[in-house]
């Protein structure tokens, strides 16, 4: 089920402009009053500070853990890794541990992270990114059986999000903020159903980690870190939350990102962590993800061992973290 009403500021920004529209229908000066309500319609975004070089790093120590694949060494020392540094942007950390049943039936132990700012507040933001990596090179030609180092897939959308809780514990907005690391989205085999990805979202969206949970909306990032990326409109994330959707795209044209925020809407996801925290969370929730309408891929070292630090690119890096931290202060009262 879509929900199409938008929080905070924006909700107010809107009645404002329909108000107005009123006065336009009931007036005489029509084309006066119109130029008011163009005016007021949406507040421009400002630009906020954000860091690539910062989320460049924050990827890079990721990737220096190696594959972190559940069940291995590499995977636990990245999870310890990413609630330190949760902890040290002073986000109120929960891990939640728990074991689930992979594709191949082996019982994985896997944590969902997740960061706490002002968990007080009601008025809320929920940024979300996968930080497992594939288990296996698919769609690659050599070494096909191998975990990839998976520094777009998985390291991408962890580091802007580990820069935004940096930035977020600068500038201390009056809006709460949630950033959840989801752990197994990508552990399936290769031509793997939909059931087999996203088992850490979805457990996550059955068991919230406080009862009666929720967020005003739901932004996820998931491959946001390649040179000329392009983000079209996702079908599902349109299908449930088109308005946010709109909303971002907005911010992202304010501030300049138009080369990599397409208006195109693409149906190209199989599924996403952003399926569960919709369908379950009844969280409406947006998925940031790299489409290529021309070639109709991902990317081209999608699931392949060339997904390592060559193909990290701090311009997009700086276009999605100023678009999503734009989004975030905006919220704030
Ligand atoms: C598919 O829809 C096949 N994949 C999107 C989910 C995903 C996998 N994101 C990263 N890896
Ligand atoms: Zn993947």
């Amino acid at each position: 089920m879509e929900k199409m009403g938008l929080t905070g500021r924006l909700k107010r920004k809107i009645s404002v402009a329909i108000a107005l529209l009123v006065v336009v229908a009931c007036g005489e000066e029509s084309s006066k009053t119109k130029k008011t309500v163009k005016s007021v319609e949406r507040e421009k975004a400002q630009r906020p500070t954000f860091s690539a070089d910062s989320a460049y790093t924050f990827i890079k120590n990721q990737v220096d853990y190696g594959p972190r694949v559940p069940n291995t060494k590499e995977h636990v020392a990245a999870g310890n890794y990413l609630v330190r540094e949760l902890k040290r942007f002073d986000f109120e950390v929960i891990e939640q541990q728990t074991q689930v049943e992979a594709f191949d039936k082996t019982r994985l132990n896997i944590k969902n992270i997740i960061g706490a700012y002002k968990p007080e507040l009601n008025n809320r933001v929920l940024l979300f990114a996968h930080w497992d990596t594939r288990p296996n090179a698919d769609q690659d030609d050599e070494r096909k059986d191998e975990p990839i180092l998976g520094a777009n897939d998985g390291g991408s959308g962890v580091g802007v999000l580990l820069e935004i809780a940096r930035q977020v514990q600068n500038k201390r907005p009056n809006v709460g903020v949630d950033i959840i690391f989801f752990d197994a989205e990508d552990y399936v085999g290769e031509n793997g159903n939909s059931e087999d990805y996203c088992l850490g979202s979805r457990y996550w969206a059955n068991n919230l980690h406080k009862i009666g949970y929720s967020a005003n909306f739901g932004i996820l990032l998931d491959m946001v870190g390649a040179k000329n990326a392009m983000f079209t409109k996702e079908y599902h994330s349109m299908n449930y939350a088109s308005a946010y959707m709109q909303h971002v795209w907005n911010i992202a044209a304010d501030l300049g990102h138009k080369n990599h925020f397409n208006s195109r809407m693409t149906k190209h996801v199989g599924i996403d962590d952003h399926i569960p925290v919709n369908e379950i969370a009844k969280i409406p929730s947006i998925d940031i993800i790299q489409y290529d309408p021309e070639t109709r891929g991902f990317s081209p070292h999608w699931h392949t061992h060339d997904d390592n630090m060559d193909v990290i690119d701090k311009e997009t890096l700086q276009a999605v973290g100023e678009t999503v931290l734009a989004t975030v202060l905006m919220e704030a009262n």
